[in-house]
C-alpha cells in the first residue's frame, strides 16, 4: 500500500491543529471533532497544550485516503518551536500550508514558505478561517502570490466569505477563467505546454491540464490554493481531493537496503526511549541489531493511532523501541541522502537555569539531559567553575514551557537569570601558526602547525590535511580534528565559530618507545592528550592572527499599530536599537517593518500593549547576523582560556 507523509505548517494559531481534527473525522477515524479551546484534539495531547491551547510538539496521526495511507503531521507554529518544524521537514512526502483567511500571511507564513520551495516539498494552501467575520478571499490570495510564490492557482472560488455561512465551491472543467488561468501558469513549468499554450491556449483538453497539475504540484513547481473552514468543516472534502489527487503517495522499495531517518524521540510512561521512524527504504524488523540498539517493539501508524507490528516498511512511520542511545537525527541503517540538516537558524538566546532548592542540582541535570535528547537544539552547558548550567533558547514562551516542563515531569522547580542573546565569531581574515615539538617552550611531546580561513555562513566547519596522512597515527590526527571543532565553540571573545575551514599544516610525534627493559613511556612516546592540550594553543594563536568579530541575531519585525501611537512608537523603537525600514498607514492604523536585534525584542513585546493601549500586534522572525558595532561582550568560559598561554600550561599541568 502506498504512503503520503504530510506536515501540516503554519503560522501560530492559523488553525492546523483544527485542520487535522477535521481531516480526521471526514476520513472516519473520529466520531467527534475535537476543539482546541476545549482542549480535547487528538494531536494537541500534553497536559500543557492543552492548557495553552498551542502545539508545542510535532504528532503524527493516520488515516486513509482512497487506498493511500496518510501520516499526519501536525506542527507547531510558534516560532519558538521552529526547532520541531525542522526535524519533521526531512520526512516529508509532501505538505499543507495554512494560511488564516483573517490575519492573511503572516512572518511565519513566509519562513515556512520559502524552506519548503528550497527543499522543492509538493506544497498545498489551504485558506482557513473563512468563516470569520474579516475574512478575505481574493485580497489574501493575492497576498499569497505576491509575498510567498506567485506560482498558485486557486482551486475554487467561496460563497458569503466571512459568516458562518460560507462555503467553497471547486471550479470544474467549465469554468473557462480556471483552465485559462490553469494553462498560464502550467506553460510557464512546461515547455511543450507552453507551445501549445501560444497556439491555442482554449483548445487544451481539461483532463490534460488536470494531469499536469499534479506533476507539476509534485515537482514543487506550483501550488493549488484551497479555502475552508477548520471550524465548519467548509472545503475540507475539497482539500483531501486535493491531498488524494496532487500530491504524491510513495511506493517504498520494500527490498531495498534498510534506510530511516529518526525525526522524534519520546520517554513512554516507564521512561523508556520511543523513536519516531519514518523508514525510507527497506524493512526494519523487531529484534534487529542497529547502531542505537536492539529493535524490541514497533507500532506502525495505521488508520488513527500506532499499532504493534513485527516490522516498519520503506513510506511508513513508527514507534520504535528498544533503540536505548538514538539521538533525533539519527539515520537507521544506511543514510538515505545527505541532505542539509539545518533549515532554520539556531536559537539565538540563552539563559542560566537556576534550582528552587540547592539540593535539586543533580535532579536538574538529569531532567535537563532528558530534555535534550527530545530538542537537541536546548544545548545544556555546564560550567564547571561558576557551577552554573545554561540552556540555549528561541524565545520567552519556550522558557515558560521548559519551567513548567521541569516541574510538572521532573519535580524540579527553577527561576532563569536574564536572558542574554547567543552572538557568533566570523573570521576576518586568514591566520596560521604551528607549534614544534622540543622547541620554544611547547611542552607537549606533539607537533601542530594549523591555517584557519573564513567560510561562507552556513557552510560549517571544514577540516583538510596539507600533510601525508600516513605521517602520523590516525587517532592523533582525530584528536586534533576534534580538538578543533570543540575549542571553536568558542572564539577568540567567547563565542562559536561556525563557519571556517582549518587546514593541518604541520605534524609530528615522537614514536611509541621506552628506556631498555622497561614498559611504554609516556615521558618519551607521544599520546593523543599531548596532542588534545597543543591544539587549542596553536588554533587560538591563529584566530587571533586572522582577527575575528562578533556578529549579533538581528530579527525582522512588522508592527501594526493606531495611528495615533506612531510618535510614541518610533521614538521607543529608537531606544531599543530598532530601525524601521518601512511604513504604510492603513485607515487607521500603520504597518512598521524593519531589523531589530534579537535581544530587543522581548522589550519590544513588553511595551507594545501600553504603547498601543493594547491594540499593536508585533511579529518577528529571526533575519541575519549583523557586526555588533561598539564594545563586544565577551563569553569566555572563566576555565577554558588558552588564549593565556601561561595560565593555560599551568591549568593542563595540573590537571595531569
Ligand atoms: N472561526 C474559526 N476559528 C478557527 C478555525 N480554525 C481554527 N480556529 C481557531 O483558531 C484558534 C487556533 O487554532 P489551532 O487549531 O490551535 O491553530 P494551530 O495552527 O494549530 O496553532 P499552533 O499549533 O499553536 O500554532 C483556536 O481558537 C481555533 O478554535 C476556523 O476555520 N474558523
Ligand atoms: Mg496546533
Amino acid at each position: 500500500m502506498s504512503t503520503l507523509n504530510l506536515g501540516i505548517l503554519a503560522h501560530v494559531d492559523a488553525g492546523k491543529t483544527s485542520l487535522t481534527e477535521r481531516l480526521l473525522h471526514a476520513a472516519g477515524v473520529i466520531d467527534e471533532v475535537g476543539s482546541v479551546d476545549e482542549g480535547n484534539t487528538q494531536t494537541d495531547s500534553l497536559a500543557l497544550e492543552r492548557q495553552r491551547g498551542i502545539t508545542i510538539k510535532s504528532a503524527v496521526v493516520s488515516f486513509e485516503i482512497g487506498g493511500v495511507t496518510v501520516n499526519l503531521i501536525d506542527t507547531p507554529g510558534h516560532p519558538d518551536f521552529i526547532a520541531e518544524v525542522e526535524r519533521v521537514l526531512s520526512v516529508l512526502d509532501g505538505a499543507v500550508l495554512v494560511v488564516s483567511a483573517v490575519e492573511g500571511v503572516q512572518a511565519q507564513t513566509r519562513v515556512l514558505m520559502r524552506t519548503l520551495r528550497r527543499l522543492r516539498i509538493p506544497t498545498l494552501i489551504f485558506v482557513n478561517k473563512i468563516d470569520r467575520g474579516g475574512a478575505q478571499d481574493e485580497r489574501v490570495l493575492r497576498t499569497i502570490s505576491e509575498k510567498l510564490t506567485p506560482a498558485v492557482i486557486a482551486m475554487g472560488s467561496v460563497r458569503e466569505v466571512g459568516t458562518p455561512r460560507s462555503d467553497f465551491r471547486p471550479y470544474g472543467a467549465a469554468d473557462a477563467a480556471f483552465t485559462a488561468r490553469l494553462a498560464e501558469v502550467l506553460a510557464e513549468g512546461d515547455d511543450a505546454l507552453l507551445a501549445a499554450f501560444v497556439d491555442d491556449a482554449a483548445r487544451m483538453p481539461y483532463g490534460v491540464l488536470r494531469k499536469e497539475l499534479a506533476a507539476q504540484t509534485r515537482r514543487a513547481l506550483v501550488h493549488p490554493v484551497y479555502f475552508g473552514s477548520a471550524v465548519t468543516g467548509a472545503g475540507v472534502d475539497s482539500l483531501i481531493s486535493g491531498i488524494g489527487e496532487l500530491l504524491p503517495a510513495i511506493e517504498g522499495d520494500v527490498d531495498g537496503p534498510v534506510s530511516g531517518t529518526v525525526f522524534k524521540v519520546e520517554r513512554g510512561p516507564a521512561g523508556e526511549k520511543i523513536a519516531y521512524v519514518r523508514m525510507f527504504s527497506g524493512a526494519l524488523p523487531v529484534r534487529e541489531q542497529t547502531d542505537a540498539g536492539r529493535v524490541t517493539a514497533i507500532s506502525v501508524f495505521e488508520r488513527g493511532s500506532a499499532v504493534q507490528r513485527g516490522q516498519v516498511v520503506a513510506g511508513r512511520i513508527a514507534k520504535v523501541r528498544g533503540l536505548t542511545d538514538v539521538r533525533i537525527g539519527d539515520t537507521i541503517g544506511t543514510p538515505v541522502n545527505e541532505a542539509e540538516t539545518h533549515h532554520f537558524a539556531p536559537p539565538t538566546l540563552e539563559t542560566v537555569v537556576v534550582p528552587a532548592r540547592p539540593q535539586d542540582r543533580g535532579a536538574l541535570h538529569l531532567a535537563l539531559a532528558h530534555l535534550a535528547e527530545q530538542d537537541p537544539l536546548i544545548n545544556v552547558r555546564q560550567d564547571e567553575i561558576r557551577r552554573e548550567v545554561s540552556v540555549s533558547l528561541y524565545g520567552e514562551v519556550q522558557k515558560e514551557v521548559i519551567q513548567a516542563t521541569l516541574a510538572e515531569d521532573f519535580h524540579v522547580d527553577v527561576t532563569f537569570r536574564e536572558t542574554t542573546t547567543i552572538c557568533v565569531e566570523r573570521l576576518s581574515g586568514t591566520g596560521a601558526a604551528v607549534e614544534i615539538m622540543h622547541e620554544q617552550g611547547n611542552p607537549f611531546l606533539a607537533t601542530v602547525g594549523l591555517r584557519v580561513e573564513p567560510a561562507p555562513a552556513g557552510t560549517g566547519v571544514e577540516f583538510g590535511l596539507e600533510v601525508e596522512p600516513g605521517s602520523m597515527p590516525p587517532t592523533f590526527f582525530k584528536a586534533v580534528e576534534d580538538t578543533v571543532r570543540l575549542t571553536l565553540l568558542q572564539g577568540v571573545h567567547g563565542w562559536e565559530i561556525s563557519d571556517c575551514t582549518v587546514t593541518m599544516t604541520h605534524s609530528g610525534y615522537a614514536a611509541r618507545q621506552s628506556h631498555s627493559h622497561a614498559v611504554f613511556d609516556k615521558s618519551m612516546s607521544s599520546t593523543a592528550g599531548d596532542f588534545r592540550n597543543l591544539t587549542p594553543l596553536v588554533l587560538m594563536s591563529a584566530l587571533r592572527q586572522a582577527g575575528t568579530r562578533v556578529y549579533e541575531p538581528m530579527h525582522r519585525f512588522r508592527l501594526e499599530i493606531p495611528a495615533d501611537a506612531f510618535g510614541q512608537m518610533v521614538a521607543a523603537l529608537a531606544r531599543l536599537r530598532a530601525v524601521p525600514q518601512s511604513s504604510e498607514s492603513r485607515g487607521s492604523a500603520y504597518v512598521l517593518e524593519g531589523e531589530i536585534p534579537a535581544a530587543m525584542v522581548h522589550g519590544l513585546q513588553r511595551q507594545l500593549p501600553a504603547l498601543t493601549r493594547g491594540e499593536g500586534e508585533l511579529e518577528c522572525a529571526f533575519d541575519r547576523y549583523q557586526p555588533v558595532s561598539g564594545p563586544v561582550r565577551s563569553r569566555r568560559r572563566s576555565d577554558h582560556n588558552p588564549l593565556n598561554r601561561k595560565e593555560y600550561l599551568l591549568r593542563v599541568k595540573r590537571r595531569v
